[in-house]
């Protein structure tokens, strides 16, 4: 299992292929009923691309190689603001921008990647100028219902000029969650000279690939997110345009994330750069070393066995069983374990998007979550297991009535 690659961070081909996950559709694809007709009618199944793991020896880089096609969502489904946790983050985000890195009344915030516009009306809220990039009309939308000001394309080198002679330069860039959707880095990277200040500040947030390997979080990985960061391969890429990271945050959300912060080399100093620390923690971790990915793939296997022996179980006592979350990444869990109808009656989702559509691949039907008080579950498998204690707290009618919780990630364990 060995394909050299070369690292979309630091352009090394030191690559390790460590776990294929099979053929996945893509897994924000959620299909509507006509849909769904038109692929049972063709007898035919939608679109599969490989889902890959890789990892980059040399920097840490967790990747995917295999791509959608360009513009393959002509909307997206997903939007942070159904998440009460993600309106606190943004709300703490926007605060900590004004207080460490806006000097002056003029100086804006631009948002690569704004979806919903949920960190910009944060940013707006208290008094702070900003743009929104976000190329997915649907939820450009959104963002511009709240007041937020939009440029609705893509963020390349050749587009950041033109937002720069539009609006001026920014004083900060941020791009959460983003980053990791971005196959050509070192593109998006030279469009961010060209718009950042000399002074100005590019803070990414982004999955950790350290949680990501001490989690077994396998099913955070798909077509879309195409990179999981190490501290690392964040350093690395950001020497090629002379930047210094300045400041590391680990973050709870998404399973384990880091906010980064990175200015151009003279303003800041390589020496003290916390990147430094944060690197030896990857070193020792086993980031680096083929061994630790074997263990990422057996421990992940392990999950598919002890989860699907898990709900046969209950279903050999009779026990009925539902989702709750239709996660992207639940889809490459539900499609890699052939996790289907057959074992979870519906996914319920709060996201208004999803409802009346199917999960790619298993077909499962998205509800709204009053149908577990309807329906009656005895057990729900929670896909959006990052946001576990929040849902279990909205779903206390659930378990006050005796439905227990599955949770599949890091091991597959009952709650309740
Ligand atoms: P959630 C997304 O991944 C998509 P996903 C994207 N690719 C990305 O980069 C990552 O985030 C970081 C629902 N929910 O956020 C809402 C409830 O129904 O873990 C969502 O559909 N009730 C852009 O899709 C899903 O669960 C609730 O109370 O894996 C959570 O999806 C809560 C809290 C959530 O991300």
């Amino acid at each position: 299992m060995t394909e050299q690659i070369q690292c979309r961070a630091c352009k090394k081909t030191n690559t390790y292929l460590f776990l294929p996950l099979g053929d996945h559709p893509a897994a924000n694809a959620f299909l509507t009923p006509q849909q769904l007709k038109q692929i049972k009618q063709q007898e035919q199944q939608e679109q599969r691309w490989p889902l890959d793991t890789i990892a980059c020896l040399d920097c840490g880089l967790v990747l995917v190689k295999d791509q959608l096609p360009a513009d393959f969502f002509t909307e997206y489904l997903y939007v942070p603001s159904g998440s009460e946790t993600m309106k606190r983050h943004f709300a703490s985000f926007a605060n900590d921008i004004r207080s460490r890195w806006i000097t002056d009344k003029s100086d804006r915030v631009v948002d690569i990647g704004c979806n919903d516009g949920l960190l910009l009306k944060a940013c707006n809220d208290i008094g702070v100028a900003t743009l929104g990039i976000e190329p997915a009309a649907n939820i450009a939308e959104m963002a511009r219902a709240k007041g937020v000001e939009i440029f609705n394309e893509y963020f390349t080198a050749e587009s950041a000029q033109r937002i720069r002679d539009k609006w001026g330069s920014a004083k900060v860039i941020t791009t959460t969650n983003t980053f990791n959707h971005v196959d050509d880095l070192h593109g998006f990277m030279r469009g961010v000279v060209t718009l950042l200040a000399d002074d100005g500040t590019f803070i990414i947030e982004v999955p950790q690939a350290i949680t990501y390997v001490e989690m077994t979080e396998f099913d955070t990985v798909y077509h879309e997110h195409l990179s999981t960061f190490a501290v690392k391969s964040l350093a690395d890429l950001f020497d090629f345009f002379d930047f210094t990271i300045v400041d590391i945050q680990p973050l709870p959300i998404h399973g384990g994330s880091m906010r980064v912060s990175a200015r151009r080399t003279h303003f800041a100093s390589k020496e003290s750069s916390p990147a430094i620390e944060w690197i030896e923690r990857e070193r020792k971790a086993g980031l680096f070393d083929r061994a630790t990915y074997d263990a990422v793939a057996k421990r992940t296997q392990k999950i598919r066995r002890d989860l699907l022996a898990l709900l046969a179980n209950l279903m050999g006592d009779g026990k009925k069983i539902a989702g709750y979350g239709a996660p992207a990444k639940g889809n490459t869990l539900l499609n890699y374990c052939g996790i289907g109808p057959h074992i979870l009656s519906f996914l319920a989702d709060r996201n208004e998007l999803k409802h009346g559509r199917y999960s790619p691949g298993m077909h499962i039907p998205i509800v709204p979550p009053d149908r577990i008080a309807e329906e009656k579950p005895d057990y729900l498998l929670i896909l959006a297991w990052n946001f576990a204690d929040e849902i279990m707290e909205q779903q206390k009618a659930f378990s006050a009535a005796g439905g227990k919780f599955i949770v599949p990630i890091p091991e597959p364990r009952i709650i309740g």
